[in-house]
């Protein structure tokens, strides 16, 4: 699995509850801050809809699931500790959090929406904490960290390049390899800012500030999730953050509401398929009264919302912002088999503009060897290694002997 999502916020917001509701696992969830210290690590899913009904096949997967026509791939998402202003500094947990923050490739900030928890996350009055302050200040925290980063060996990265002539490019991305950034990544940077053409012994503190801010942006690429939408407050939040904060791709969360859908299904009473706008009551006559009144409040926070938004946050994430594509590659064209006779057992997230080769190269080295080109199964055409992948292709890589 190489697609990792880390859930950051402050403390108190239901980052854990998120976890909890994606994963199944069950975390420590509590209403104080710094509940979760430990990051937890698990398997989430996002969902799209599978290719068995076009092709009117049933299918058997094997490294994903399909529940009624909907295809679950498995992605890792890590729940971190909660992040204070002054993190990067090493306040509260800074140091530790921006570790595991390193690793993500995608993050989703989970925010307080309903305005119910100060600025380190402390109850207060729904409505009270502006969250679009929380959305700003976690920006500023990874930003101030990456330049804090650079900072720190500006000088040394200077003489680098000036008395040893060795490359900005090559000296930077060493500096920078540890942060999950790419050459590609980098070259953006530099070129958007025009820093490519300076030296930099001439970069003065804001160029730095800058670069850092890009850096963060390529790098640690961010949907906000506005969570508690269930509590009333949070709708005029929602609104102004739909509107005020253009940058980023904003979905509104009931973190608590997918919770405990999960958990229904789970014990049988309800039939809920993750993401799905609504559910159904399996058996009413086993509810208890509460159960049912929660459950009937549930749905309509999922009516007024479209759904609890978990599962579309993991989607935004992985499909949206980092513009994978999932992949079908089967060995056989006409029976949408592997070679072991399974029906569409496999669905492969790749990277944007990834190619065939690319797909080849995740199935098994020695097929990328041996791939002369593929098939794209929907029309029949035939594709060259460095064709671009689209999302929910079906593909058969034709191999030599
Ligand atoms: N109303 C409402 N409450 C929520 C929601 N999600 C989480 N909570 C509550 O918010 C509180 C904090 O939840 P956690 O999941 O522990 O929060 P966290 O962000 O992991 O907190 P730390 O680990 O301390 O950083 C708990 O009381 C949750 O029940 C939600 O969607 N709606
Ligand atoms: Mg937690």
């Amino acid at each position: 699995m190489n697609v990792q999502i880390g859930l950051v916020g402050k403390p108190n917001v239901g980052k854990s509850t998120f976890f909890a509701a994606a994963t199944l696992v069950d975390v420590k969830i509590a209403p104080y801050p710094f509940t979760t210290i430990e990051p937890n690590v698990g398997i989430a899913y996002v969902r799209i809809p599978c290719v068995c009904r076009e092709f009117n096949v049933k299918d058997n997967p094997r490294n994903s699931m399909c529940i009624e026509g909907n295809r679950f791939i498995p992605v890792e998402l890590v729940d971190i500790a909660g992040l204070v202003p002054g993190a990067w500094q090493g306040r509260g947990l800074g140091n530790q959090f921006l570790d595991h923050v390193r690793r993500a490739s995608v993050l989703i900030h989970v925010v307080d929406a309903s305005g119910s928890t100060d600025e380190e996350g402390r109850p207060v009055k729904p409505g009270t904490r502006d969250p679009i302050e929380d959305v700003l200040f976690l920006e500023k925290e990874l930003v101030m960290w990456m330049y804090q980063i650079l900072k720190k060996d500006w000088d040394r990265i200077v003489r680098m390049v000036e008395y040893a002539k060795k490359d900005l490019r090559t000296v930077l991305l060493e500096r920078l390899s540890g942060l999950g950034i790419s050459e590609r990544e980098l070259m953006q940077a530099l070129q958007e800012l025009e820093l490519d053409k300076k030296s930099p012994g001439s970069w003065n503190d804001e160029d730095l500030m800058r670069f850092a801010e890009i850096l963060r942006e390529l790098s640690k690429p961010m949907v906000i999730a506005a969570n508690k939408i269930d509590i009333p407050e949070a709708e005029d939040n929602v609104k102004r953050m739909m509107r005020e904060l253009k940058k980023y791709k904003i979905v509104p969360t009931s973190a608590e509401a997918e919770l405990a859908l999960r958990r229904a299904a789970q014990k049988g009473l309800i039939k809920y398929i993750p993401g799905d706008p609504d559910f159904e009551i399996i058996d009413k006559a086993s509810l208890r009264p509460e159960q049912e009144k929660a459950l009937e409040k549930i749905r309509e926070i999922m009516r007024k919302w479209g759904g609890t938004g978990v599962i579309q946050a993991l989607n935004t994430a992985v499909f949206d912002v980092l513009g994978m594509v999932a992949v079908f590659p089967v060995a056989d064209e006409k029976k949408l088999t592997d070679t072991e006779g399974n029906v569409l057992p496999d669905v492969y997230l790749l990277p944007r503009d990834s190619t065939v080769l690319d797909l080849a190269r995740k199935i098994h080295s020695e097929i990328a060897e041996k791939a002369v080109c593929a098939i794209d199964v929907r029309t029949g055409r035939k594709l060259s290694l460095d064709a671009k992948l689209q999302h929910r292709m079906v593909i058969r890589i034709v191999t030599r002997r």
